[in-house]
């Protein structure tokens, strides 16, 4: 740790066809934001850098399911990152987007260097191409059978059944994700970085961090090395996303994760614009700066390969100091999902009436630094009453009132004794201790660290025993209360990176401003300072709002619903609703999910392939009177015949039927 230095602190941009979980708030952008309090605490020059990775065949394709541009799909979800990470106080310093003009600029700039380096050659790939789409197909969007488990919904990146990494080619019998055709094979030219020629520097560089960083970053990217580094495609045949400023490549857009760690240093160069000094970007990323980068695990290959290796190659910016991967937060023993509704989602945490500070302290202990860790309701209470409330809250609320109510709200004048010097004195200790586990990026461990000091508060209060002491030794009772005042503030500090708002609450009923980690145990309260309304700075939670929480915060927002357009009488009237009788249902082979089911429409027999064999056994469908889509253009679903369509509703996982609560004649008109 240096005295003056200069640090960059990035999160993982997120990608905007979904929303932030507790997950993503304690597995980076949290971490990213107590750190980066915590270096301005310092007094260290601090940038504190975000924004949302916009490129993508994800994003394109969400899209154009939408009958929307990405342009659009995206404004709409950069709104809503950035309002959830301003509700929860991530103090960034920009929050950019990679979909404007200074990246995709940053992004050429930035390639041709290395093309004019030599590190970029070209390779011929054989890519599935579908006619009927008339595109190249992503892996992904590749579907057939696996070749290895004979699993029939493998996909073209990797089959979920067996877990096989695979590329679209092995795959039996291919289909279109998109239209169900058959793609062709296309050999189709694209632009690679040489990992290869990359790999002795990079090997070299992620040597000189092994005492920097975690075990487990440092162990996962040798891992990579000692495997061996291949050329990596670098180019995507879709529309969206950053244009190849090569002749033969006008065609193509850069791989997302070429262009979105770039993100990084555009929106560097965005903020020096904003703050009226365009070229102080330079000073982090050309300069002597160190640069953190927070980001999940699945994100450690990129950030400690392809991104230095980008970098290397480039040869114009500096490489990142710590690249600090965190694990996963789970949620009440299992994975976070958004399509089974099990978790936090963000969007819900603003109507929940709770200060973001209770969010952000339960979540701070669930940073998950070393291991997994796991969201439990009933922790969260727990740690809210007895630590919160009970430790921080009761300390700083009981000195501050007592103040109030029997020094004139005025902080005592004392005369202080060698057990009261030493409780003053704890502040520097502590304060050196928090800032030595912090630039460690040990944040729970800080956190802790902080709380302890206030429970050392409240076993000094209750020694002295005040309540006492002013009626017999008014003057014990005066330095006693002095000392805690002062605790109170070096609190305020140290609970700073983590509990923003407190701190500020706390230094308002001190009348004071909240000063650097230089003003903890330097007795910055004098007497004389005014205690403006002291109050409890948090709530007590009870069994009945633990339980209104869980339901209200697990709700899944459809922000696709957004973007549906209107439809007219006309559009509605075109369908052709119908009430149809299920004769019989059978599963289809080789799919979990699907039953074929006979149905009778007004004395037709038809033919549905239908998704609901997750929710219903197939005799529990017998005999069902259900609404159909009668005039739905018929399809081949998994080679079975579909005409027409069922109503259902999706909760999560769970489908439940339309049906009908009268006895109707199969065939009847519904409207
Ligand atoms: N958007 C993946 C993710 O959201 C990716 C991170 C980019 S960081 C430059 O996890
Ligand atoms: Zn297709």
């Amino acid at each position: 740790m240096v005295a003056k230095q200069k640090i960059l602190i990035t999160c993982a941009l997120p990608y905007v066809n979904n929303v932030p979980h507790i997950g993503n708030i304690a597995g980076s952008h949290l971490p990213g934001d107590i750190f980066a309090r915590f270096c301005r605490l310092a007094g260290w020059e601090t940038v504190f850098i975000g924004g949302s990775d916009e490129h993508g065949t994800p994003i394109e394709v969400a899209a154009q399911k939408l009958g929307i541009s990405p342009k659009e799909l995206s404004d709409r979800y950069y709104a809503v990152h950035k309002e959830i990470y301003g509700w929860l106080d991530i103090s960034y310093d920009n929050f950019s987007r990679t979909s404007l003009p200074e990246h995709h600029e940053t992004t050429r700039g930035i390639f041709l260097k290395i093309y004019e380096n030599g590190f970029i050659s070209e390779g011929v790939l054989k890519l599935p191409f579908c006619e009927k789409c008339s595109r190249v197909l992503p892996d992904r969007f590749v579907e057939g059978m696996c070749p290895k488990c004979g699993y029939e919904e493998a996909r073209g990146d990797q089959c979920e059944h067996c877990s096989t990494l695979l590329n679209p080619d092995e795959l039996k019998s291919p289909r279109c994700a998109i239209c169900s055709s058959k793609p062709k094979f296309k050999e189709i030219k694209h632009l690679f970085l040489n990992l290869d020629k990359l790999q002795p520097k990079l090997e070299k560089w992620i040597k000189s961090n092994e005492k920097i960083w975690s075990p487990q970053v440092v162990s996962a990217a040798l891992g990579w090395i000692n495997e061996g580094l291949k050329p990596r495609c670098i180019t995507r045949d879709i529309k969206w996303g950053v244009k190849v400023p090569i002749k033969g490549y006008e065609d193509k857009v850069f791989y997302v994760w070429f262009d979105a760690p770039i993100g990084y240093i555009s929106s560097t160069k965005e903020w020096a614009k904003k703050i009226g000094r365009p070229s102080e970007w330079k000073k982090f990323w050309q300069g002597d700066a160190k640069i953190f980068h927070f980001i999940g695990k699945d994100n450690i290959p990129f950030h400690t390969i392809f991104w230095p290796g980008i970098l290397l190659a480039n040869g114009e910016y500096a490489l990142p100091y710590r690249v600090a991967g965190l694990q996963y937060l789970n949620y009440e023993g299992g994975k976070i999902s958004k399509s089974r509704a099990w978790g936090i989602f963000c969007e819900n945490l603003a109507g929940t009436g709770l200060s973001s500070d209770l969010w952000r302290y339960y979540l701070t202990l669930l940073i998950p630094e070393t291991d997994d860790t796991e969201w439990k309701w009933k922790e969260f209470k727990e740690r809210v009453n007895n630590e919160l409330v009970a430790n921080l809250g009761n300390f700083v609320y009981r000195t501050l009132s007592f103040i109030q109510n029997n020094f004139n709200g005025e902080v005592p004048k004392a005369r202080l004794y060698a057990k009261d010097r030493e409780i003053l004195e704890l502040g520097k200790k502590y304060a050196a201790e928090v800032k030595a586990l912090l630039w460690d990026i040990r944040l729970r461990d800080g956190l802790r660290r902080v709380f302890e000091l206030s429970d050392r508060g409240n076993k000094y209060f209750q020694e002295s025993e005040p309540w006492k002491a002013i009626k017999e030794d008014r003057e014990k009772a005066a330095a006693a209360l002095y000392v805690c005042a002062n605790l109170c503030y070096d609190l305020a500090i140290l609970i700073s990176p983590f509990l923003p708002k407190s701190a500020q609450k706390i230094c308002e009923q001190l009348s004071a401003k909240l000063g650097s980690l230089e003003d903890v145990g330097r007795e910055r309260i004098n007497s004389g300072t005014e205690i403006r309304n002291a109050a409890p700075l948090f709530p007590k939670l009870d069994d009945k709002t633990i339980e209104r929480l869980k339901m209200t915060t697990s709700k899944v927002t459809q922000y696709e619903e957004l973007f549906k357009k209107e439809a007219t009488y006309e559009d509605f009237s075109k369908l052709d609703l119908r009430a149809a009788k299920i004769l019989s249902a059978e599963p289809v082979k080789g799919s979990d999910k699907l039953l074929r089911l006979k149905i009778e429409v007004g004395g037709a027999e038809k033919q549905l392939v239908a998704g609901v064999a997750n929710s219903y056994k197939p005799e529990e469908l017998v005999g069902k009177t259900i609404v159909i889509v009668n005039n739905l253009k018929p399809a081949v679903i998994r080679g079975e015949k579909s005409e027409g369509m069922l109503l259902a509703a999706e909760d999560g996982e769970t489908i439940s039927l339309v049906t009908l609560d009268r006895e109707v004649r199969s065939g009847s008109r519904v409207r």
